[in-house]
């Protein structure tokens, strides 16, 4: 096969809103690439990323734009065949070939391939005119009936990434273009149409390939014998195709004594194999010229998800080679709104960024896209978990046709795609679609309406068992495996999976202790993005920060949740005064968004394995924004990420409630024993003992130790002036009886010691008096450096070092406000 890419194009505006410096104008253009990208970068659009500019480019969601090149080919061969393969097309999309139509496209999730010999020989113009997705999408809900979702816009009735037309964390543009590569392929007699590998690892031990071929040919020359090979590693199996056969299975074993296991990080290593496929005209005589490569990596690894009813509900665990695992986990969505791009070094920093915060699993929610190739092999790479939803989030969804052909289509070629990657430990059906349709009111606005429900409990599980038997499938997040909706609430923290979204929303982040979900697969709190991030986007360039900047426009277009600044505002008020100054109320909220979020997954980690995952809504973001993102638009870690790193860490102490007082959770997320003495103390702020207590310990390997603090050690005299410090082996946990506004912390609670270092400077921080949440933010001095850790707790006497990497920084300014804070300095003085 002669493949060669389609990347110089040209792109139009035909109809709809068009300003008129643009009218009529063909705009070279880049493909992959899209209307945004293309007039971005040659700087005839704002960039829609920064200040208010997203509402200047929303005359680009509602225009027509054409796509175009000349495709200068020579003619067939009389048994050649020449096709048009589009990787993907971002979305309602007509095509012609010198005038001649190919076709008509409506999916961003698929592929299309069209076979053009027959218009190929002369220069000829190939065109893409694409209509806009979301006037398609109202003529549909026009159609066919409107269905309940969660925006405005119809996202639900259009296969379009539904965060396209925006979300409470993301930009509404509405991209349309050739997202994905755009290839002109010449083949003869026959190419591999689809290569699945399924790898599986049976209870002897012994590992399996089983490499399912589909083959086309290409019906212009006699079909002849065509031969098959096959190699893992150096090991293969060749199999001859009789005439005719346009698909089969090929087997390569492995004896039990050489599979490797590939296991999620924190639990092993991840050895990957090459696996070639190639194919061969004739009978394997002559292998000198193949007619069709296809190569790609496997590894042995088992998964299941584990459903068993117990007394406390319906759980749900992860068992990977027979091993129950901890979910260690947050939400993905696309790493850039504009898609085209997502570079893999960027993927490969962010997963980076997600094993640096002790992350093992990474799940791709519903409403993004199926990522590309190279996130799930740096994925398979680095040991972190695929959860997979398919794209569906956050409505109801039709139906009829064409969805349901549309849906089928696209789950089979992704599923038979992503099947080589050992990372990917589940398909899921939707997000939150079964739950919205049992609580938010859309039965009743739906009548008769279909809203998705085959699609979950039907032909998801149904193509799915076809195309990969070999991973776990789950109805929805959240869902409770093996009730009806109407036997067990979906959303029931006791089966299944589970959304904890009343906090944030409504009640305070010291609620997420109400319940023991049996798996947290959504949960998170908002916070702002990073000073340097803000000031690249929505900050003026002025040093100082306007009067009323939080509700200006700019911000509130970079915060998208319904009352996002309300509920920061509201979220904060139970533990610290809303400050009024921003600079105040910046740091105010991310350090609440770490505190939040770290207090969750400390809770769900102390009921190990009754709660057998927390994945916290979300790593990532889109563009600059506030959201409940570890790491911001411009790739910057908030001090969410921090806290995550601290509280996913493999070893944990943390205080809990327990049967009516309280106890020391001590999780041991490995393999080995955790053998030491815990040591408890009750001391005034500033650091008189007033109480203390030890205890030896050992806690066994992928276990939770639970040392109960009875006695002298926790009865709090003076809740305000006290604070209990739990140590074991080099791990220390802080429990304190009053929020931090009632607290009487020392305003000024540190001495600090800056001393150049390498590529950086090391910063000596010692507390004299209890010091909650040190953080340095050297953003706020060069957008470039960065610091090691944040949000450190320190009791009196205790000293953090930190390393700053950057240059230039001024040693005095590095130990100010506005750099290094304090939880302490937000509170008045006691
Ligand atoms: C859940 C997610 C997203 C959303 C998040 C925050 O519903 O599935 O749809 O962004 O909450 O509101």
């Amino acid at each position: 096969m002669i493949s060669r890419e389609l990347t110089d194009w040209t792109l139009t505006a035909t109809d709809g809103p068009v300003p008129e410096e643009l009218a009529g104008v063909s705009v070279p253009a880049r493909v992959p690439g899209t209307s945004h990208t293309a007039l971005l970068e040659r700087d005839l659009i704002p960039d829609p990323y920064l200040g208010t500019n997203e509402t200047a480019v929303a005359w680009m969601r509602r225009t027509g734009w054409r796509w175009a090149t000349v495709l200068d080919e020579p003619a067939a061969a009389p048994d050649e065949r020449v096709d048009l393969l589009f990787e993907g097309i971002d979305t309602v999309a007509s095509l012609s070939l010198g005038g001649t139509a190919l076709g008509s496209t409506a999916n961003m999730h698929r592929s299309y391939r069209f076979d053009v010999r027959s218009l190929v020989g002369a220069p000829a113009d190939l065109v893409v005119d694409l209509r806009p997705a979301v006037v398609v999408a109202e003529a549909e809900a026009e159609r066919i009936g409107t269905r309940p979702m969660a925006y405005d816009q119809p996202f639900n009735m259009v296969r379009k990434m539904a965060c396209s037309f925006g979300w409470d964390w993301g930009p509404d543009l509405q991209t349309a273009g050739l997202w994905k590569p755009v290839r002109v392929q010449r083949w003869r007699v026959a190419r591999l149409a689809r290569v699945t590998p399924l790898a599986t690892v049976a209870d002897d031990g012994t590992g399996r390939v089983d490499v399912r071929v589909e083959i086309e040919t290409s019906g212009l020359a006699e079909a002849g014998p065509l031969t098959v090979d096959v190699a893992v590693g150096d090991r293969g199996a060749s199999t001859g195709v009789p005439a005719g056969w346009s698909g089969g299975t090929l087997e390569v074993a492995v004896d039990a004594g050489e599979v490797d296991l590939w296991w999620p990080a924190g639990h092993g290593d991840q050895p990957l194999h090459p696996i070639e496929v190639t194919l061969y005209e004739g009978d394997g005589t002559d292998r000198s010229a193949p007619l069709d490569t296809w190569s790609g990596r496997v590894a042995f690894r088992t998964v299941e998800v584990v459903t068993d009813r117990d007394e406390h509900g319906t759980s749900f665990v992860f068992r990977v080679n027979g091993k129950r695992v901890f979910a260690r986990g947050a939400n993905w969505i696309p790493d850039d709104h504009l898609l085209t791009r997502i570079t893999r070094e960027r993927l490969e920093q962010r997963v980076d960024q997600a094993r640096g915060a002790h992350l093992n699993l990474l799940r791709v929610w519903g409403g993004g896209i199926y990522e590309s190739d190279d996130f799930y092999d740096v994925c398979d790479e680095k040991g972190v978990m695929v959860w997979q939803d398919v794209l569906l989030a956050c409505a109801a969804y039709p139906e009829e046709e064409p969805h349901r052909t549309e849906l089928e289509a696209e789950l089979r070629e992704n599923a038979a795609r992503l099947a080589p990657h050992p990372s990917l430990v589940l398909w899921n059906g939707n997000n939150e679609n079964i739950w919205g349709h049992e609580d938010w009111g859309w039965k009743e606005r739906l009548g008769d309406l279909t809203w998705g429900e085959h699609y979950y409990y039907e032909l998801f599980p149904r193509v799915l068992a076809e195309v990969d038997p070999t991973r776990p499938y789950s109805d929805g997040s959240p869902y409770s495996p093996g009730f009806t909706p109407q036997e067990r609430h979906p959303n029931d923290p006791d089966h299944g999976t589970h959304h904890q979204w009343d906090v944030w929303n409504r009640i305070d982040w010291a609620h997420y202790r109400d319940d023991v979900p049996r798996f947290a697969s959504e949960f998170g709190f908002q916070g702002p993005a990073t000073w340097a991030t803000l000031r690249r986007a929505v900050l003026p360039d002025s040093a100082d920060v306007p009067e009323g900047f939080k509700d200006s426009e700019v911000f509130l277009l970079h915060q998208k949740a319904i009352d996002g600044n309300g509920k920061l505002d509201r979220g904060l008020a139970p533990h610290l005064d809303v400050p009024d100054d921003f600079v105040d109320w910046h740091w105010a909220t991310q350090l609440n968004q770490a505190r939040a979020v770290r207090y969750a997954v400390e809770h769900y980690r102390s009921w190990w394995p009754r709660t057998a995952g927390a994945i916290v809504w979300q790593l990532n973001d889109c563009w600059p924004v506030t959201s409940w993102a570890a790491v911001d638009g411009d790739g910057r870690r908030k001090p969410l990420w921090y806290a995550l790193r601290h509280a996913f860490a493999d070893r944990l102490v943390t205080v809990q409630p327990r049967d009516g007082g309280l106890a020391a959770a001590l999780v041991n997320d490995t393999d080995e024993p955790w053998t030491g003495r815990v040591e408890a103390a009750r001391t005034t702020l500033g650091g008189e003992v007033l109480a203390t207590s030890r205890a030896e310990v050992t806690v066994e390997p992928r276990s939770v130790t639970l040392v109960p603090l009875a006695g002298d050690v926790a009865a709090v005299a003076d809740s305000s002036r006290e604070v209990l410090t739990v140590s074991f082996g080099g791990e220390r946990g802080l429990h304190r009886w009053a929020e931090s506004k009632d607290l009487a912390l020392d305003p000024a609670p540190l001495r600090t010691a800056v001393t150049p270092d390498g590529d950086g400077y090391r910063v000596e921080v010692t507390a004299t008096s209890l010091a909650l949440g040190v953080t340095l933010l050297p953003d706020r001095l060069d957008p470039a450096a960065q610091v090691d850790d944040q949000v450190v707790d320190l009791p009196a006497g205790a000293t953090a070092v930190f390393h700053v990497t950057g240059t230039g920084l001024d040693p005095e300014a590095l130990t100010a406000r506005p750099v290094l804070r304090t939880e302490n300095d937000l509170v008045r003085a006691g």
